[in-house]
């Protein structure tokens, strides 16, 4: 093949994204032999979460399996139609009522909920994630866990594949809306061959990309918007245009009329100056020492979950957050944040 001239001939072929054949088989047998099953997601559910456990539900309970969900911390409002007749239980301190518990988005019961909790008396556990693992951390042989994934929602469309199962729309567009919540609309560099390939395969099944874009992106609350309006002005630049700080705080709040739920997304914003290589959006509710949490975003070549893991958090390469362990304000966070970020820019 010879390349039009100004195209560049690919210096070897195209990464082969993730490899359906990477669905460990335990995992697809765990799911297929259980009844009563547990999904369990991180804290503060975003969309990849929501629409991830949105289309398990939707699609293992359809034969007459009890298929809960439970859920800890806020999520956006406009997400919360992915809850609609879903089985919504609390999440239980001992879980003998089910024989499978399925992780989506996480792979540690630490970032479940703030209590830190652990489950001793697990029945089978199936994890789906992509976050990457941190050091010493060794997926079982029930983990399907792929770091290159966009998303949960690619990886939970790859298990229906292998699976040779079919989403009913709802819950392909719900995956849709999951792969588009964590790739920016697909327009971040997370993005892959396979992630393509996914959403035109919910595309297939009847999820619709201009649906999913309004929900995500249009009918908002005004309470956002304003909200929006005064983090941005909060924005102020440090390390020479290279880091942009924003502080979202109960009076920022109480003034929008806004919850934190509304703040998704909003890191974004720092990140789209022309010049910003790292974009910190600092939440902070009045809560306390510990409870301030630092939302980043980041660039080539910041690598924004080492710094995040710096201060005890974690994340994607280009998407991270932490919890400042010793800041009990915003200003408390900024100024820990400036005294250590110069190595990591
Ligand atoms: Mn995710």
């Amino acid at each position: 093949m010879t390349a039009e001239p100004g195209f560049k001939q690919p210096a070897a072929a195209p990464s082969a994204a993730v490899p359906s054949a990477a669905v460990p088989s335990a995992v697809i047998e765990l799911v297929g032999r259980a009844r009563r099953i547990l999904l369990l997601t991180h804290h503060n559910p975003d969309g990849d979460a929501l629409g991830s456990a949105f289309a398990l539900a939707r699609i293992l309970g359809r034969d007459g399996r009890q298929v809960d969900l439970a859920l800890t911390g806020f999520w956006s409002e406009h997400l919360s139609f992915l809850l609609d007749g879903l089985s919504l239980v609390e999440k239980p301190g001992v879980f003998s009522g089910y024989d499978l518990v399925v992780l989506l988005d996480c792979h540690t019961f630490g970032r479940l909920g703030e209590d830190g909790s652990t489950a001793d008396d697990l029945p089978a556990l199936v994890v789906i994630d992509h976050h990457p693992l941190t050091e010493g951390e060794k997926a079982g042989e029930n983990w399907f866990v792929q770091p290159d994934a966009s998303s949960t929602g690619e990886l939970v469309w790859l298990f229906l594949k292998a699976c040779r199962l079919q989403a009913p729309p709802e819950a392909a567009e719900a995956l849709l809306l999951a792969i588009a919540s964590d790739t920016g609309f697909f327009s971040q560099s997370n993005v892959t061959a396979g992630t393509l390939e996914a959403a035109a395969g919910l595309v297939e099944w009847g999820g619709c990309l201009e649906r999913v874009h309004r929900r995500l992106k249009a009918d908002l609350p005004l309470r956002r918007l304003k909200l929006m309006g005064s983090a941005l002005d909060s924005l102020r630049l440090h390390c020479g245009g290279r880091l942009a700080i924003m502080a979202v705080t109960p009076d920022l709040l109480e003034k929008a009329g806004a919850v934190m739920a509304d703040t998704e997304d909003l890191v974004e914003m720092g990140r789209s100056l022309a010049g910003v290589t790292l974009s910190a959006l600092i939440k902070d509710e009045g809560r306390g020492v510990g409870r301030v949490r630092v939302s980043l975003r980041s660039r080539e070549p910041v690598n924004a979950s080492a710094l995040a893991g710096f201060f005890g958090g974690g994340g994607h390469r280009l998407a991270a957050a932490y919890n400042d362990p010793e800041a009990a304000t915003a200003e408390e966070a900024a100024a820990n944040l400036l005294a250590r970020v110069e190595r990591f820019l």
